[in-house]
């Protein structure tokens, strides 16, 4: 067990420090609290592992994290050009007459988004096309200019009023990337201007600011551009709770720098309730799959003071805060993670028949591991061309918000025996774990089924603490361990197999200081039939299983193998029809190729969610002619073998040499391919690139040109589907632009669709 020495570090001045602070805490908190806390607290040469570990432990979030944490739940609207265009990444250069909105229907958004217990919306207000969603001032390029009520309409007002009838927070996504402003010719970003003092906001006759507070900057135009844009949505939009900026960039120009320093001052003054995304307030979680780390401390590491700092580099990998990292810092700051996913593949919307939507069991599945492994579950659900929410997002929802308020809703301990200051519903009342309190006994008046353990630190008072825990269950006359886990910090959920008992013991076995909790409590999820996962091998064989443990966390912390099968029963089609009970039943591996195949599991009486894998044409008899550009163990057979854990990848630097070519084995009609990236690393993504086809694989014609945005934070399979169908027998895929100007190409799997 760890039990930090303070003798090694705490100077006179900190013992002074001390005995000052001590005089205005609690009773309760004075052997709990060793060092002042503070948002941000510095690392000095001298200190040991186990200073740092304590001073880790007294890094508590600022008020705006904490409200941050405590909404929990919290949705992200993607809507623009690209929702017309269909692209992930739109170039800048688009028409704003693309952005054809005949309807928009913002209280639909945010009554699904009250249904799914959600508390606060992020918009992209301009996203890196540098299309704004808003009236600015400062830009024609944006709905101003576009069929959209006219030039008149004004998306942002229209959602600022329905989150304020909906009880909503507001909160906008300003892309400091701005291709618009990049491309064009009078364009202001990197366009190498001087830095002057410039008022903002800047007048602009005709449309004055009602709020008349002024900011002096020395800025360029771009820095200026960017502060007057803040301005008008901090000020003419309501409160805004978040301001997110993204760390992503298609494209930098003149060596533009962010003066990230004056947007603080700004935004300090102007919206001082709302948390910063992106810099010190709240950070990426490190990918935009839902993944989630099984212990994610908030009492991050950093080089530089993050009060005072202009650029943060994104914090991505599995160890971010543990005492080694914690050791490489100078600094250590509270700065709670946000797991961002999309309900949808993609970011913005593209259709309702291909693009694949989340299960409720998928969405609900990362709302636990998320909110309930101390992180903020923000989750996008893009609008459709018809300016509404589409009706499949909607009762994915509503399905996820009943399924948190049945679970969550209803607390089994409610009238257990056990430490009042945790089993109320007070949240100024906390419990300090010294010695003799490690371990912790909760009894309910009768038995209960249960299979999830909510448990909570006093972050807001004593920061995090507890590195391990574990939960024991009374059963036939003994103690049983149920779960095991690490840290807690704002909320752990524990999941595991359901449990008839009276009785639960809490053990923590290791801390970084006195630990102080803060709320438990303990539910019950009523187990549904498990999603199931499809795959197909080389010969052509598809099979169907339940979805084991996704990211190291079993689907409901039930054996996804074991119990949870029993007496399940797997139905499916290949006709595009959804499964009934009287579909084909799933017995053994089949042979398909080219089309969808759906499937869902039964299991007593109960149908599960749907899962669909569209299957492209069977590899067996393809074979790859050309890769003699790729590196000695990443072959070009590695993207045919439907394996996506192994890639293909090519030499460095061999300009418009980067290809494979393959033989399909006979003359097939194509209308469509799958571009899977590899995900095992962060090179080689292909986001531009061109198709050609041959029927004798000497003469070649090119296709057509693709393009994939967004790769690199989001390796998702990208599909491109051709403007008309060809036959072909020979295929060339060519790489024309690698994402984050890497220099080889990489390809984990290529699929082919009739
Ligand atoms: C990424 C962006 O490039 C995506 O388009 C999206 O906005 C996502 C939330 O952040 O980095």
């Amino acid at each position: 067990m760890t039990k930090p020495t303070i003798k090694s570090f705490i100077t006179v001045l900190q013992i002074t420090i001390l005995a000052l602070f001590f005089s205005s805490c609690t009773n309760n908190s004075k052997q709990a609290i060793l060092l002042p806390t503070a948002n941000t607290i510095p690392i000095d040469d001298d200190d040991s592992r186990d200073s740092v570990l304590l001073k880790a432990a007294h890094v508590i979030p600022s008020e705006n994290q904490m409200n941050a944490l405590k909404d929990e739940f919290i949705a992200f609207v993607h809507f623009g050009p690209n929702t017309f265009t269909k692209l992930e990444w739109g170039n800048g250069m688009e028409d704003p007459a693309v952005f054809n909105l005949k309807n928009l229907d913002t209280d639909q958004w945010c009554r699904a988004m009250k249904d799914a217990g959600m508390k606060k919306v992020i918009i992209t207000a301009k996203h890196h096309d540098g299309f704004v969603l808003w009236q600015s001032r400062y830009t024609k390029h944006g709905v101003m200019s576009s069929p959209f009520e006219d030039g008149k309409g004004d998306i942002l007002k229209e959602l600022s009023l329905s989150c304020k009838k909906y009880g909503l927070k507001l909160g906008v996504y300003l892309s400091p990337a701005d291709l618009f402003q990049i491309e064009s010719k009078e364009g202001l970003y990197g366009n190498l201007s001087k830095y002057t003092k410039r008022t903002i906001p800047r007048e602009v006759e005709g449309r004055p600011f009602e709020n008349k507070t002024t900011f002096e900057f020395e800025v360029d135009d771009y820095n200026e551009y960017f502060l007057n844009q803040l301005f008008e949505l901090l000020t003419e939009y309501g409160p805004i709770d978040e301001v997110w900026f993204d760390g992503a960039h298609p494209k930098r120009k003149g060596g533009q720098q962010y003066k990230y320093r004056d947007w603080k001052k700004l935004i300090t003054a102007l919206a001082p309730n709302a948390v910063v995304f992106g810099k010190e307030g709240t950070r990426w979680c490190g990918n935009e799959a839902g993944a989630t780390r099984d212990t994610e401390w908030n009492a991050i590491p950093y080089t530089e003071d993050p009060r005072t700092m202009n650029l943060f580099a994104d914090i991505t990998g599995e160890d971010v805060a543990s005492i080694d990292k914690l050791m490489e810092g100078k600094y250590l700051h509270y700065q709670p993670a946000e797991t961002n996913t999309s309900i949808r593949e993609g970011w913005f919307y593209r259709n309702d028949d291909e693009q694949q939507v989340r299960n409720t069991d998928d969405v609900f599945d990362i709302y636990e591991r998320s909110v309930g492994g101390n992180s903020i579950f923000l989750l996008n659900i893009p609008p459709n061309r018809e300016g509404r929410f589409s009706e499949k997002d909607v009762k994915v929802l509503q399905e996820t918000g009943k399924r948190i308020k049945e679970t969550y809703g209803i607390d089994l301990l409610e009238k257990a025996e056990g430490p009042v200051e945790l089993l109320d519903a007070n949240e100024d009342t906390f419990m300090v774990l010294d010695n003799d309190k490690l371990i912790l006994e909760f009894k309910l008046p009768k038995e209960a089924k249960i299979n999830r353990f909510v448990i909570q630190e006093d972050v807001k008072r004593h920061g995090e603490r507890v590195s391990k825990h574990a939960l024991d269950v009374w059963i036939n006359g003994d103690w049983q361990e149920v779960v095991y886990s690490t840290n807690i910090g704002y909320k752990r959920i524990l999941r595991f197999p359901e449990v008839t008992t009276n009785k639960f013991r809490l053990r923590i076995l290791d801390y970084r200081a006195i630990p102080v909790l803060q709320n438990v409590s303990a539910h019950y999820y009523k187990s549904r039939p498990p999603v199931l996962e499809m795959h197909r091998t080389k010969l052509g064989l598809v099979d169907i299983a339940p979805k084991m443990a996704d990211f190291k966390w079993n689907p409901h912390g039930e054996n996804a193998s074991g119990n949870l099968t029993k007496g399940m029963k797997i139905v499916y089609t290949t006709n595009g029809e959804l499964p009934s009970e009287s579909s084909t039943e799933y017995k053994e591996p089949f042979a398909f190729a080219n089309g969808t195949v759906k499937a869902l599991a039964i299991m007593n009486g109960e149908v599960g969610s749907m899962s669909e894998h569209n299957f492209g044409l069977l590899k067996n008899k393809w074979k790859i002619i050309d890769d003699n550009s790729s590196v000695k163990e990443h072959n070009g057979d590695m993207l045919i073998d439907e394996n996506k854990d192994t890639y293909w990848q090519s030499e460095k630097n061999r300009i418009n040499k980067q290809y494979v070519t393959l033989d399909l084995g006979e003359q097939t009609s194509i209308s469509a391919f799958k571009y899977t990236p590899p995900t095992t690393v962060a090179t080689g993504m292909i986001q531009k690139g061109i198709i050609y086809s041959s029927l004798d694989g000497e003469n070649w014609k090119a296709i057509e040109n693709f393009e994939f945005g967004n790769l690199i934070n989001d390796p998702t399979p990208r599909m491109h589907k051709f403007k008309n169908s060809f036959s072909t027998r020979y295929i060339k895929l060519m790489a024309l632009e690698i994402a984050g100007a890497n220099d080889s190409a990489a390809i984990a799997e290529l699929d082919f669709y009739k």
